[in-house]
């Protein structure tokens, strides 16, 4: 399908224009002159109810971005998606997380080889692994069992597998302890494992590539840390495993490739705690659950697969999203997920959202002329409300925002649930009607604090609940944000699967690291900031310990 420059496509026209007179509009007029759009601007799938009245849109709004997503394709790219097709053109690779969800019975042959089948084969593995640490069977070199799980890895490898833990910490199996060491910095891991017994401790060493700096030094020093303790090498063997796509590497460092759990170059980092990444989480919640998470990833998809565009809930959010953000002018999403398990989410949304599409050259290597991806960001309701609200309320800069609601919580007590999500309806009033002088007035609000008190409101945000937090519906809404974010990348014609910004500040702190000892005397060729930042940083190294500091 051959499509116009996304400036030139008509919707993308009509809606620059439309956008003009959108502006002048109030949310308070519009649910005036539309009284029943909440009940009519909502949706219901996959368990979810999608409330979207009170975005900055009318119907006309809605039906010319249903158009741009037809004039962009997103259609075909989809079902290019789930063919296996290389949509990941500057890596040249299919895309397909969405096969790490599929059922057994359904084979999908990518360049010859039944995914489907591979998925369910490694899963096969994981599910008999994490049963075996779970029940005790699997015991560490000395011969007690399992009962601390450390997974290390980062980015992709890490924020997937925490977030996914925390959420469904419910459903954990209690007597186990599970921590997470991502950052190189050393505290990182220093302090996770602390208070752990290494004669019970089990790592999972979790990178696709197995090349990673910072998860092969924090591996090298769990490492060192089970075998200075349990004075023997051979203790490797009981304490490690590895999550990876590169046997090779995994080998070369030491672990056993009967202990590696494998996934494929199909799956993009990000889009990666379904497969064996997500090996804690299965220890964890146990194989049923995790099965169930698969479920609810996969119904999700299914709707994103056959639902009609105007009734798809990851195109309707993805659409909103580009509309808030290239129309109006909005740089940011506020993500606030009314659950405390939900407390990292946020963390690895900012990943999947801004990893995916913050790039400024379209797939066929143009620079683009509009606005990509916006900043993603958040935190879990209601501590955000004393905080950072006030500037979404009253600030200069306005937030979409996205609320996430239960209606039933998982730790019922007394009149907690009601009062927490009383606030989410409360936010999601208060920004899009605020306040008026008029309203103050009335209430005898004093006419000097009257402007500091006035809430303009007209601020978007949506709302998407559904009943209950469960692995099923974590599955769903990781989905659903995945789709969204491809619905948002297929419009402005860009790659959200590769990373190539990355790579070099890796590459320059590669150079930089032996340039930091003190001994070492090479030549600096940097810029001059960079080099006496390094010079000045080798002469603090130096001096002795500052007391006075601490
Ligand atoms: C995710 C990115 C990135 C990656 C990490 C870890 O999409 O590619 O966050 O997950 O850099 O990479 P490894 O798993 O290869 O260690």
């Amino acid at each position: 399908m051959s499509l116009d420059s996304l400036p030139d496509r008509s919707a993308w026209r009509a809606l620059s224009a439309h956008a003009g007179s959108m502006k002048t509009r109030h949310l308070r007029d519009i649910f005036h002159a539309d009284p029943d759009r909440g009940t009519r601007l909502r949706l219901e799938a996959v368990g979810w109810y999608f409330d979207y009245s009170k975005n900055l849109v009318t119907d006309e709004t809605l039906a010319l971005l249903l158009q741009l997503a037809r004039e962009s394709g997103v259609a075909e790219r989809r079902d290019a998606m789930f063919a296996g097709e290389h949509i990941n053109v500057s890596e040249d690779r299919a895309v397909l997380h969405v096969a790490l969800r599929m059922p057994e019975d359904t084979p999908l042959e990518v360049d010859g080889v039944d995914v489907v089948a591979d998925v369910h084969r490694v899963l096969a593995r994981m599910s008999a692994f994490a049963e075996a640490v779970r029940s005790g069977e699997w015991r560490g070199h000395t011969g007690k069992p399992i009962r601390n799980v450390v997974n290390v890895g980062i980015g992709g490898s890490d924020l997937g597998p925490v977030m996914a833990y925390e959420a469904l910490r419910h459903f954990a199996q209690r007597e186990l302890t599970f921590r997470f060491v991502s950052n190189v910095d050393a505290t990182d891991f220093v302090e996770a494992v602390r208070d752990l017994d290494p004669e019970e401790t089990l790592f999972i060493i979790s990178s696709k590539t197995f090349g990673t700096l910072e998860t092969l030094t924090n591996a090298t020093s769990a490492r060192a840390w089970i075998v200075d303790h349990l004075v023997d090498e051979r203790a490797v063997a009981k304490h490690f495993v590895a999550v990876s796509t590169n046997a090779e590497k995994v080998a070369a460092f030491g672990i056993d490739v009967t202990n590696m759990f494998e996934f494929w170059d199909w799956v993009g980092g990000r889009y990666s705690m379904e497969s064996a990444i997500g090996l804690s989480t299965m220890i964890a919640i146990g194989p049923e659950n995790f099965t169930a998470m698969l479920q609810g990833f996969h119904a999700m998809d299914e709707h994103f697969k056959s639902a009609p565009l105007e009734e798809n809930l990851p195109v309707l959010l993805g659409l909103l999203a580009l509309w808030n953000h290239d129309f109006l002018g909005y740089p940011t999403v506020g993500v606030m997920p009314y659950d405390q398990y939900l407390h990292r989410l946020p963390a690895y949304l900012q990943q999947l959202t801004m990893e995916s599409n913050g790039k400024h050259v379209t797939l066929d290597g143009q620079h683009v002329t509009y606005d990509t991806g916006p900043v993603y960001w958040g935190e879990p309701g209601t501590n955000g409300q004393h905080s950072f609200y006030q500037l979404i309320h009253q600030g200069t800069t306005k937030v979409p925002v996205d609320f996430i609601a239960f209606a039933k919580s998982l730790n019922p007590l007394g009149e907690h649930h009601d009062i927490l999500i009383s606030n989410v309806f409360a936010q999601a009033e208060a920004l899009a009607f605020g306040k008026t002088e008029g309203e103050l007035r009335a209430e005898g609000a004093s006419e000097a604090v009257i402007p500091h008190r006035v809430m303009e409101g007209n601020r978007p945000s949506n709302v998407l609940l559904t009943k209950e937090l469960s692995p099923y519906v974590l599955g769903s809404l990781v989905a659903l944000y995945e789709h969204s974010v491809f619905v948002q990348g297929t419009v402005w014609g860009i790659d959200s699967f590769d990373q190539w910004g990355v790579e070099l500040g890796k590459q320059l702190s590669v150079k930089i690291i032996p340039e930091l000892t003190c001994d070492a005397t090479p030549e600096l060729d940097h810029d001059s900031s960079t080099n006496t930042l390094i010079t000045h940083y080798r002469s603090l190294k130096q001096t002795g310990p500052d007391h006075d500091h601490r």
